[in-house]
C-alpha cells in the first residue's frame, strides 16, 4: 500500500489498495451516467473545434482505437487493439504518481491514465491530468509505431536523467515535445501535443496566437529552457515529423547533460539568434499577466 499525493475525491478509487506500481484497477462498469456525460461533452467539443488542427496521425489513432463520443473507454477494449498495433497497454492509477514510477511504466510500455474523470464545473481546467486529458490526449499517437518508440524511449531516458540529476531538463523535453508539441511546416502547422488538444483554449492559442513564439524542434535547446506549469506556453517547439523526434533520442544524452551542467537556462520568452523561429511572439498575453481561466481568443 503506497501513501497517495492527492485527495481522492472518486470513491472507486478510494476504497482501492493502490499497488505497489502505483496502479489501481479501472472499474469500468462503476462509471456513472454522468461521469460518461462530462466525457461526451468533452469529446464532441474538442473534436469539434480541432477541425484540421490537429495532426492526422491523431486522428487516425481515435479511429483505429475507437476512441468515439459515446462514453468513458473501457482499457480492456483499447487494449485489445492497442497493444497489437504497437505493444502499449493503458493501465490504471489514482493521479499523478512519482517520477520513478511513471518512467518504469513508460519504459515497459503502459501508459497510466488517471482513473477518474472532471466535475462538469471544472471543464475548462483542472490540475490533475484526468481520464479525458490521458486518453484523448495521449493515447492518440501511441497507436503510431515511432510514437510509441519515442515515449518508451523517453520513459528509458527518464531513469536515467534521475541518475544524472537532470530530471528537469528531461522533464521539459517531454513537456515541450509530448505534451506542447507542434509539427508541420510553417504554412501548415498542426498540433500534436496531448496538453493542446485536451485543451479548448490552448488549442486555439498555441497555433492562432500573436502571443507565443512558435520555433523549430533543438533538442539540446529545449532541455535548457524553462516553461510554465500551470499557464499557456510562452513558446512552443515545432518537429517537422515523429521521425525526427524518435531520431533525436538515439543519441547518449550524457555529453549534452554536461554541457548544459555549466550553461545558463533559457527563458521561457526568449527566442535566440541560433533559433529557426517560425514566428516571433508578441507575448502580449504573458505580459498582461496570463492566467488560464480567462484565456483569450487569440
Ligand atoms: N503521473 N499519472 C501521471 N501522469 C503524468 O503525466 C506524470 C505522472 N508523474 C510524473 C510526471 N508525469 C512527470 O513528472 C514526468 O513527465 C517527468
Ligand atoms: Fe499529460
Amino acid at each position: 500500500m503506497v501513501e497517495l499525493r492527492v485527495p481522492v475525491t472518486d470513491p472507486v478509487i478510494a476504497r482501492q489498495t493502490v499497488r505497489d506500481d502505483y496502479t489501481i484497477d479501472q472499474v469500468w462498469e462503476e462509471y456513472t451516467a454522468a461521469e460518461h456525460g462530462v466525457w461526451k461533452t468533452l469529446f464532441d467539443r474538442q473534436t469539434k473545434m480541432l477541425g484540421g488542427r490537429a495532426a492526422q496521425e491523431f486522428y487516425d489513432g481515435l479511429e483505429v482505437l475507437k476512441l468515439e463520443r459515446d462514453g468513458i473507454p473501457d482499457f480492456r477494449r483499447v487494449n485489445e487493439r492497442l497493444s497489437k498495433l504497437t505493444g502499449w497497454t493503458l493501465v490504471a492509477v489514482p493521479g499523478l504518481i512519482p517520477d520513478d514510477a511513471f518512467f518504469t511504466h513508460l519504459a515497459n510500455r503502459r501508459f497510466p491514465v488517471g482513473r477518474f474523470i472532471r466535475k462538469p464545473e471544472e471543464l475548462d481546467y483542472l490540475q490533475e491530468p484526468d481520464i479525458f486529458h490521458d486518453v484523448y490526449g495521449h493515447v492518440p499517437l501511441l497507436a503510431l509505431p515511432v510514437f510509441a518508440d519515442y515515449m518508451a524511449a523517453y520513459g528509458r531516458g527518464g531513469l536515467r536523467a534521475m541518475k544524472f540529476d537532470t530530471l528537469e531538463n528531461i522533464t521539459r523535453l517531454y513537456w515541450y515535445t509530448v505534451e506542447f508539441g507542434l509539427i508541420g511546416a510553417a504554412d501548415d502547422l498542426r498540433i500534436y501535443g496531448a496538453g493542446i488538444v485536451s485543451s479548448y483554449a490552448e488549442s486555439i492559442f498555441s497555433l492562432d496566437g500573436r502571443s507565443p513564439n512558435r520555433v523549430g524542434f533543438d533538442l539540446e535547446r529545449i532541455m535548457r529552457t524553462q516553461y510554465r506549469y500551470d499557464d499557456f506556453q510562452q513558446t512552443y517547439f515545432v518537429i517537422d515529423s515523429f521521425e525526427q523526434l524518435f531520431e533525436a533520442t538515439q543519441q547518449d544524452f550524457a555529453p549534452i547533460y554536461a554541457r548544459i551542467k555549466g550553461a545558463e537556462d533559457i527563458p521561457a520568452r526568449a527566442t535566440l539568434p541560433a533559433d529557426r523561429v517560425i514566428h516571433a511572439g508578441t507575448q502580449e498575453y504573458a505580459d498582461k499577466g496570463g492566467r488560464y481561466k480567462n484565456a483569450p481568443r487569440v
